[in-house]
C-alpha cells in the first residue's frame, strides 16, 4: 500500500478517536447516550476488539511474521485485535542488519495486514540493547559517530513508517533490576543522555507518532519502576518528548504485582499515556484446569486495571497462541502463557478477558467474513499421514458464528477410528460424530476448532463432506 494511503488510514483512526472523545465530553445527556451505546455494544461483543472499543481502548497482539501464511492464525489476529506489534521484524537487527542498509519488507507486510483489518500498528522497537546487530554492538564507535548511527536508524525507520505506526517503543529495557541504567553500547558510550537524544530525534522524525519508553518488571512499585519513574519525571521536566510508558507485563501465574494500579497511577499523574504492551502469564507445565482458571482471572484483573485508568489506552498480549509464545524457549518447563492453546482454541483466559471487557463469550455474531451468509463454516480435512494399514487425519473448521458446544459429522468410507485428540468420537458404520471436549467447546465468531484422529485403514478416498452442528461446511 502506498505511504499516502497508509497515512490516510491513521488520520481516519485519529479522527474516530476525536469523535468519540467529543461525544463523551459533550454534556451530560450526550455522556449518558454514549455510555448506553457502549454498554449495549459491549453486551453483544463477541470479540476482544469490539468489547475494548466500547471503552475507547485497544486490544493488541504481537504478530509473528512467520505465521502470516496460516489462515487460522490470521483469522484470529485480524478479528480479535485492534492493534498489532511486530514481534521481531521491526527490531534493529531485522531492519538495519548492516550499516545504512535497510530492509522493510517484513515490517511492511505487518502494516499491510493491519490496514486490511482496520488495526493500529505499534512499532517495536528503535533503541534496544538486544537483537542489535554486531556492527552496532561491537562497532567501537566514538560518541559522535554512535549518536549519528542511532539517530540515522531512528529517523530512517520512522520516516518510512510515518503515518502508519501510531506508537513507537523508542527506548526499550534501559534499566537494571535495581533501577540503575543498564549497561549497553548506548549507555556505555553516550551515558544516560542517549535516552533524551533518542526521544528528541524520534519527535523530529514523526511528530504525530506517540513515543514510548517500554520495560519489564516495572509493573509494580519497586526499585526498577522507581528508576524508570525518576528518569521519566526528570526527562519530562527538561522538556524531552515522552508520551507514554509501556509496561511489558510478562507475568508468572499467581504473581501479578498487587501494586500494578498504584504504580501505573503515578505515571498517569505525570500526564503520560500508559499501555500494557506484552502481556502473558506463564505456568509451570503441564497446566491443570484450576491453573488455567486462575490464569483467566489474572488476565481479567490486568484488563480491569487498564479499564480503571483513563490514561491506560490498551492492552497488548505478546502473541495469542501458546504454540507461538517465546516462553517455553526461554523458561524451561513453563508455558501455556497465552489466551489460546497450542491448537488456537480459546482458553479460559480468553473468556475471562472478554468478560472483563464487558463482552460475552460466545455471544453476538459479528460475521468476520461478510461475504458469507451468517452461520457459515469452512472445513479442512487433511490426511497428514497414511501407510498400508493406518492414516492420521486432522480436521479444522472456521466458524462464522460463535459456538458453545459443537458436534461435527462426516463419513469415513473405510476403516475405524482407533484413537483421537481434541474431540470425543462415536462411530456407527461409516458415520463419525466428533464432539467437543471440556476445554474446547466454546469458539468465538471467526474462530477455528480442530481435532484429529488415527484410523486402522490406509485406503485413499475423496475428502468427505464435513458438517458442523448439522450444517454442511464448504471445503
Ligand atoms: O523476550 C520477550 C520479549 C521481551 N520484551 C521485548 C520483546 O521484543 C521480547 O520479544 C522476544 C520475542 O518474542 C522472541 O521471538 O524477543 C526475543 C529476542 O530477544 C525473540 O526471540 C528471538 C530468538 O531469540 C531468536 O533466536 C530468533 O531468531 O526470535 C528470533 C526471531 O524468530
Amino acid at each position: 500500500m502506498s505511504p499516502l494511503v497508509r497515512r490516510a488510514a491513521v488520520v481516519f483512526a485519529a479522527g474516530a478517536a476525536l469523535l468519540s472523545g467529543f461525544a463523551v465530553h459533550g454534556g451530560a445527556q450526550a455522556q449518558e447516550r454514549a455510555a448506553d451505546a457502549s454498554a449495549s455494544v459491549a453486551a453483544e461483543a463477541a470479540t476482544l476488539r469490539e468489547a475494548a472499543a466500547a471503552h475507547g481502548k485497544f486490544v493488541g497482539t504481537a504478530v509473528a511474521d512467520g505465521r502470516l501464511g496460516n489462515s487460522t492464525y490470521t483469522g484470529i489476529a485480524g478479528s480479535q485485535f485492534s492493534s498489532v506489534t511486530a514481534e521481531n521484524v521491526m527490531k534493529w537487527e531485522s531492519i538495519e542488519p548492516s550499516r545504512g542498509s535497510f530492509s522493510f519488507a517484513a515490517g511492511d507486510r505487518l502494516v499491510d495486514f493491519a490496514q486490511s483489518h482496520d488495526q493500529q500498528v505499534w512499532g517495536h522497537t528503535l533503541v534496544w540493547h538486544s537483537q542489535l546487530p554486531d556492527w552496532v554492538r561491537n562497532g567501537g564507535f566514538s560518541p559522535a559517530v554512535l549518536t549519528q548511527v542511532m539517530n540515522n536508524h531512528i529517523t530512517t525507520v520512522m520516516d518510512h513508517y510515518e503515518g502508519d505506526v501510531a506508537y513507537w517503543d523508542v527506548v526499550n529495557e534501559a534499566f537494571n533490576e535495581d533501577g540503575s541504567l543498564r549497561s549497553s553500547v548506548f549507555s556505555d558510550t553516550l551515558g544516560q543522555g542517549f535516552i533524551a537524544e533518542a526521544f528528541r530525534t524520534a519527535r523530529a522524525a514523526d511528530p504525530n507518532a506517540k513515543l514510548c519508553i517500554n520495560d519489564y518488571n516495572t509493573e509494580g512499585l519497586g526499585a526498577k519502576s522507581n528508576g524508570l519513574y525518576n528518569l521519566v519525571s526528570s526527562l519530562l521536566s527538561q522538556g524531552v518528548p515522552i508520551d507514554c510508558v509501556g509496561f511489558q507485563s510478562h507475568f508468572i501465574l499467581d504473581s501479578i504485582p498487587s501494586s500494578l494500579q498504584a504504580n501505573m497511577q503515578r505515571f498517569a499523574d505525570l500526564g503520560l499515556e500508559l499501555v500494557i504492551t506484552e502481556l502473558d502469564i506463564r505456568i509451570t507445565l503441564p497446566a491443570d484446569s484450576s491453573e488455567l482458571q486462575r490464569q483467566g482471572q489474572q488476565f481479567a484483573s490486568v484488563t480491569n486495571t487498564c479499564l480503571a485508568l483513563d490514561a491506560c489506552k490498551g492492552v497488548t498480549v505478546w502473541g495469542f497462541g501458546d504454540a507461538d509464545s517465546w516462553v517455553p524457549g526461554v523458561f524451561d518447563g513453563q508455558g501455556a502463557a497465552c489466551l489460546y492453546d497450542n491448537n488456537y482454541q480459546a482458553k479460559p483466559a480468553f473468556d475471562a478477558m472478554l468478560t472483563a471487557l464487558g463482552g460475552t463469550p460466545g455471544g453476538g455474531d459479528p460475521d468476520p467474513d461478510p461475504g458469507d451468509p451468517p452461520g457459515d463454516c469452512r472445513a479442512t480435512y487433511t490426511v497428514t499421514n497414511r501407510w498400508n494399514a493406518g492414516s492420521v487425519v486432522q480436521v479444522s473448521i472456521v466458524t462464522d458464528s460463535a459456538l458453545s458446544g459443537w458436534s461435527v459429522t462426516f463419513s469415513l468410507p473405510s476403516g475405524r477410528i482407533t484413537s483421537g485428540w481434541n474431540a470425543a468420537y462415536a462411530q456407527s458404520g461409516t458415520s463419525v460424530t466428533a464432539t467437543n471436549v471440556s476445554y474446547n467447546g466454546s469458539v468465538g465468531a471467526g474462530g477455528t476448532l480442530s481435532f484429529g484422529f488415527q484410523t486402522d485403514s490406509g485406503a485413499q478416498y475423496a475428502t468427505p463432506t464435513v458438517s458442523l452442528n448439522g450444517e454442511a461446511c464448504s471445503a
